[in-house]
């Protein structure tokens, strides 16, 4: 049974089209820089937004449309799975993402979860298996239920602290099964409302713990993942320990976590933290840490986590920009954690919003490439800094000929007649736009 029977699979017709399913900047085959875009891309759906979200929000009812609910709640589960990977096919898309309870229901107890749990991911297992769709990653989902109203890993009651050790044991068994590339932990309640009750180290030290566990399960258990944490500021802590890239891999390298962890940077969490998305993807860059998106995008006008679908080309180009100079973003994909809007609750929107973002970030890579190709930024870069390689004083700098004391005697001699070089800033965002546009 098809859940989308009036759409065949979404083909590129370029920009001309008027075939609202059809890519109009998305050719999975086109080269860009020695590279089918796809490879470029790695585009993953993630299950909750698509499959679980109802459109209901804090002042309204559920508005989606959904023709996947069935008369129990497995029934449910296992036709989101034929539905998911229709949605799948039909984009195109090479990978997917979940939490363990978008998937499965939760039952009366840990026993019925985990069965669940099995039974539907042998299903998806089977789907994989004749697709050729591949998981990006799983999680678990440690921040809905209200045991972990305290964290999970960051949690004040060591048996909250086991029952998230299991689900995570769960999700790596899972992993293992179904091949994952990466495994991700998105910190929802670690964090603290207030510190009147609050022992941070010991919060962090526990998180560390629970991080080390998994390096040694995943060791044991003979399929190890590439570990990403992705930050985020806020919400629906007040206060999240993996505030941002910087703050995550300051966590990461106390704790001597290198390289068994890196980063999944989401652009909405970026900029809850005062952030551009870019500036997160080049901290990560910097650290050799960047392991993989999600891409959305936020509302500058709101102070939370919309989730949108991406749309902005300058927003995604810059983005692009930074995963190319990165050399790619292989093992990690660029994932969709993005949300139909509650007035789009056709079933069609599903396929509609996923065309809008990967044509968005098919923009973007050809745009990156061509900034790329024509050392336009590599260029603006050398040329701010040129100073450091024309002249004597900066060359001894760098080769670590100087002091203190021979600088200040240098700038006594020279300090007087310093001539500055103008930015140009705006010239260099006007020609900018002449890639865009
Ligand atoms: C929440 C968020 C999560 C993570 C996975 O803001 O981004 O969906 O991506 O837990
Ligand atoms: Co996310």
């Amino acid at each position: 049974m098809s859940y989308f029977p009036q759409v065949e699979k979404i083909q590129f017709e370029g920009k001309e089209t008027k075939n609202k399913f059809a890519f109009r900047h998305y050719n999975a085959d086109e080269i860009v820089l020695g590279k089918p875009m796809k490879e470029h891309l790695r585009f993953a759906v993630a299950y909750w937004h698509t499959m679980t979200q109802d459109g209901s929000d804090p002042f309204g009812m559920p508005t989606n449309e959904r023709t996947w609910i069935g008369a129990t709640e497995m029934e449910t589960a296992k036709n989101r799975v034929e539905a998911f990977f229709e949605i799948l096919e039909k984009l195109g898309a090479e990978y997917f993402c979940f939490h363990d309870i978008d998937v499965a229901p939760a039952g009366d107890s840990i026993e019925e979860f985990m069965n669940n749990l099995d039974e539907i991911t042998d299903l998806i297992k089977v789907k994989m298996d004749q697709t050729g769709i591949k998981l990006l990653w799983n999680t678990a989902n440690m921040f809905s239920h209200p045991r972990f109203n305290n964290g999970a890993g960051s949690t004040n009651d060591p048996e909250v602290f086991a029952y998230a050790a299991a689900q995570v044991k769960k999700g790596l068994d899972i992993s293992k099964k179904l091949g994952g590339a990466n495994y991700v932990f998105w910190g929802g309640r670690e964090g603290y409302e207030t510190l009147l009750n609050t022992d941070m180290k010991f919060e962090q030290d526990n998180i560390a713990r629970l991080f080390k566990m998994v390096i040694a399960y995943a060791e044991k258990n003979g399929h190890k993942p590439q570990f990403l944490i992705e930050p985020k500021p806020k919400e629906p802590s007040k206060h999240q320990y993996d505030f941002d890239a910087a703050t995550t891999m300051a966590f990461i390298q106390n704790y001597g976590l290198e390289g068994d962890f890196k980063l999944n940077l989401e652009a909405n969490h970026a900029t809850l933290a005062g952030h551009t998305f870019e500036h997160e993807l080049r901290v990560a860059r910097e650290y050799d840490a960047l392991g993989s998106i999600d891409a959305n995008q936020g509302d500058m006008l709101l102070g939370w986590d919309t989730d949108e679908f991406p749309t902005n080309v300058l927003d995604v180009t810059l983005a692009m920009y930074e995963i190319l100079q990165n050399g790619g973003i292989a093992p990690g994909g660029i994932n969709f954690d993005a949300k139909v809007r509650r007035s789009s609750f056709a079933m069609e929107d599903l396929l509609l919003a996923h065309i809008a973002g990967m044509d968005t970030f098919a923009r973007g890579l050809k745009v990156a490439a061509k900034l790329i190709e024509d050392k336009f930024i590599e260029n603006v870069i050398a040329e701010r800094y040129g100073k450091w390689s024309s002249t004597d004083i900066g060359k001894s700098i760098l080769a670590g000929e100087e002091d203190l004391e021979s600088l200040s005697t240098y700038a006594y001699k020279h300090g007087d007649t310093i001539k500055l070089e103008s930015s140009h800033i705006e010239y260099v965002k006007s020609v900018l736009n002449d890639y865009l546009f």
